[in-house]
């Protein structure tokens, strides 16, 4: 009979209960105990949840209380030495530190890197190796959660990180030359006990992550993954090796000989390769991935079980688990939260519970027990959501008919471009400017919400937006910021905001999805063609640009990071809905600048998160992603000069297209790499005007000005002054007041120094 299985449960909970414990947690208002109560509650909630739904195999381990790699890194002791952790044990107060750095006691130790999981919206921790590092098990946290359940009446199946991808997703420090998978010999003792208590402890198969596998893999990398399963395999557990978000491809083969007793696929994004591998199956048990795990539409039953059905006839029932294409970490916990959503789109969506009750009726019906209900009203679900009339508007798709290449292109090249608005503009050399966000203060986020619910007036929630727009703009003339920014105070989110303002767009009242640590994001959904209602940030950026005589700078979403950090419709290529976007984006770009905005920046943070994982996708994906902002940003007169920001950005192999997009000036972060980052556009002798990141957001420090002076002056020893901007790496509205005041006067202070240097050996 083939079973019902889950890869993975979101953590955070329905209210977000994880967020506000370890948030109390870390500002000293709740114990260690308090905090390990609430973790407890959540996974023994969220395992009955599986269980009362049916689920036949449900996961143990999924959950953390900051994220799944750095609980990797505490298992198997990979603790970087700045943080003095005792061998062989790893306590809370080291974990969170590796997670956020730490400041306390005098001792000032920084965090370990953070970088996007694969294609997602989710960041892990990364591991760190040195040469000479050690391994040793750490943490049993998997093995107390397998028995904490066990305990609970549920035979869980414990989700481990595999050890290959453990070490391709970390990062060599140190020397040159170090390769991570030397560390494989020495890393897989660790696991090998790991799996030996679960044995003992009575865990018949475990879940073991090997997600890398649908990467482009090195020879190197093949060899490891048959030396790892060769060793793991003979321990006693049954592994479930997983992989997710892509094709096994040229690795299925690889994959199908390791001697594991099952092999997930996601045949979700990859649906193409589930004959092959049940070819290839050797006798596995083979886990199908079918409901989305990473989007928000139902699954269309009917033609998953015919799916299902055809698998079985091919392979044999027994051998086959139901399963989500992925962790579930990464949709929303539960639509039936979602009570003020318009009930036709409502009718459209699984959200994580609801994809637990999809597996469990395609078991059902896979074993000839269809509920036909459940089965009719899903199809009449599938049927309107492909005929509604909301989802095509014919306005949009002529539009979209009549774009061209004219479409892509500004009216003159930068060279001409940059006179004309150095000329409107009158700048000093250096410019200071700042990303666009200012501190989202908790007293922010509580007028909006009290504005949300009815709590205050419209009128009342305006006038305090405009005080704080009012101050932001004062204090940025008077610690003399050439370029200010109105705060966006008004925002909840930079996707969020947008997409509650675009047609064929909607949002959640309660979607959260992890983003990292304990940061969440209410991602919206795009159901149907995209337009613009009406302006979106005029009134604010006008409102600033009436408080003074500096040109504000107007803030904008780009489509490429609207589309990956939104939930996308799947009923046509992603590159349709992305220029549609982008149209949308034009068009409040032209408004922008009716309104006497001349200086507009789109927002590009996710173009690089969005390749795709295999190498020989890139030229596409880049292809439409370059047009998609080109379109938003080519609708203005060469006077009006189009910024765009990138962060956590690797620019090396993607260079080219950066310069293709032709913005007039990119802010980038450079300030952790001391510039290193800047290198790329060195060598690629970037044309167009830059502003390295001088101050580092993502940490609470307050650099100094010499230290910024030096940054600028390693900027300036290989950009031209002329090219150069002065800003933070990124917005400030994670920061506090008591940080952004004093390292933004500092940064100030940095810039005209510099200026002045020029300025006079210029004159000599
Ligand atoms: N993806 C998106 N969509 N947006 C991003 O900015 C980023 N940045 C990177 C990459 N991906 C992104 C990730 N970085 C946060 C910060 C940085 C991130 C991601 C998330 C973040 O601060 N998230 C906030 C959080 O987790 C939520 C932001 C938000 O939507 O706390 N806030 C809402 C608002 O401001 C709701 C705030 C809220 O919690 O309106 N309200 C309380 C409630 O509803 C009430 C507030 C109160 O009374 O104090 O219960
Ligand atoms: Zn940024």
């Amino acid at each position: 009979m083939a079973l019902a299985a889950n890869l993975g449960f979101p953590r955070v909970g329905a209210a977000r209960e994880l967020k506000k414990a370890v948030e109390a947690y870390w500002k000293g208002a709740l114990s260690s105990t308090a905090l390990l109560d609430t973790a407890k509650e959540l996974r023994m909630r969220h395992m009955n949840l599986q269980k009362n739904a049916g689920v036949d195999i449900i996961p143990s381990g999924d959950f953390t209380l900051y994220d799944h790699v750095l609980d990797t890194i505490a298992m198997v002791g990979a603790v970087p030495t700045r943080y003095g952790a005792v061998a062989g044990d790893v306590s809370l107060d080291t974990y969170f530190a590796m997670a956020r750095g730490s400041q306390k006691d005098g001792t000032d130790v920084v965090a370990m890197e953070m970088t996007k999981w694969f294609d997602t919206n989710y960041h892990y921790i990364v591991p760190e190796f040195r040469k000479g590092m050690k391994f040793t098990l750490s943490s049993r946290k998997v093995i107390a959660d397998f028995v904490e359940a066990k305990e609970a009446g549920i035979t869980a199946r414990p989700v481990i990180l595999g050890p290959v991808s453990f070490l391709l997703l970390g990062k060599c420090y140190g020397e040159d030359g170090l390769d991570a998978l030397s560390f494989l010999p020495d890393l897989l003792p660790v696991y090998e006990s790991v799996l030996q208590e679960l044995h003992a402890q009575g865990a018949s198969w475990v879940q073991i992550d090997e997600p890398c596998l649908v990467l482009d893999l090195s020879d190197a990398a093949k060899e490891a993954y048959k030396t790892a399963y060769a060793r793991l395999s003979t321990v006693g557990c049954s592994l479930m090796l997983t992989t997710y978000f892509g094709a096994l491809k040229d690795n299925l083969a690889l994959a199908t000989s390791l001697p594991v007793e099952g092999l997930h696929i996601d045949v979700v994004r990859a649906p193409e390769q589930m004959d092959d591998v049940l070819a290839h199956a050797n006798g596995k048990v083979i886990s199908l991935g079918i409901v989305d795990g990473r989007n928000i539409w139902k699954t269309d039953l009917s033609k998953a079980l015919n799916r299902l059905e055809h698998a079985a006839e091919r392979y044999s029932a027994d051998k086959i688990i139901i399963a989500p294409s992925c962790s579930l970490l990464h949709s929303p916990i539960d639509l039936a939260l979602e009570t003020d959503m318009d009930a036709e789109l409502k009718s459209w969506l699984a959200f994580a519970t609801q994809k637990l009750d999809e597996i469990v009726l395609l078991r059902d019906a896979l074993h000839g027990n269809k509920h036909v209900i459940a089965f009719s009203n899903n199809e009449a679900a599938i049927a309107d959501r492909q005929v509604s009339i909301r989802i095509h508007d014919k306005a949009v798709q002529a539009r979209m008919a009549k774009l061209s290449a004219k479409d892509t292109e500004r009216h003159s090249a930068f060279d001409d471009r940059i006179e004309k608005q150095r000329t409107a503009l009158n700048l000093p050399l250096l410019p200071t400017t700042t990303i666009g966000s200012f501190p989202q203060t908790q007293e922010i986020r509580a007028m909006r919400a009290k504005f949300k619910k009815g709590e205050i007036t419209e009128q009342a929630y305006d006038a305090f937006l405009e005080q704080a727009t009012t101050d932001v703009i004062r204090w940025q003339e008077e610690i003399d910021i050439d370029v200010p920014v109105h705060g966006e105070f008004e925002r909840n989110d930079m996707v969020e905001y947008f997409g509650e303002q675009l047609n064929g767009y909607a949002f959640t009242q309660h979607g959260w999805v992890q983003s990292y640590g304990s940061r969440c994001v209410k991602p919206p959904f795009i159901y149907g063609d995209v337009s613009r209602k009406n302006p979106m940030t005029v009134r604010w950026s006008a409102f600033a640009q009436s408080l003074t005589k500096r040109p504000v700078k107007g803030m904008l979403t780009g489509p490429v990071t609207m589309l990956q950090w939104s939930f996308v419709r799947d009923d046509q290529p992603r590159s349709t809905t992305c220029k549609q976007i982008a149209l949308a984006v034009r068009d409040e770009v032209v408004d922008l600048e009716q309104a006497g905005i001349t200086i507009i920046q789109i927002d590009e943070p996710a173009l690089r998160e969005g390749l795709p994982l295999r190498h020989a996708d890139w030229k596409d994906y880049l292809t439409w992603a370059v047009e998609s902002f080109r379109i938003s940003a080519a609708g203005v007169q060469d006077e009006t000069q189009i910024h765009t920001h990138m962060c956590y950005s690797e620019f090396n192999d993607i260079i080219h297209s950066i310069a293709d997009l032709d913005a007039d000036v990119i802010s980038i972060e450079t300030s952790r790499s001391a510039m290193e980052l800047l290198d790329a556009f060195v060598d690629f002798k970037y044309p167009n005007e830059i502003g390295p990141g001088v101050y580092d957001i993502h940490s609470p420090r307050v650099p100094s000005q010499s230290e910024m002076e030096h940054l600028l002056q390693k900027a300036l020893d290989v950009l031209k002054p002329e090219q150069i901007w002065v800003n933070p790496d990124c917005g400030l509205k994670t920061r506090g007041w008591a940080e952004v005041r004093p390292a933004l006067e500092a940064m100030v202070a940095a810039a005209k120094a510099q200026r002045q240097q020029i300025e006079k050996s210029q004159a000599a």
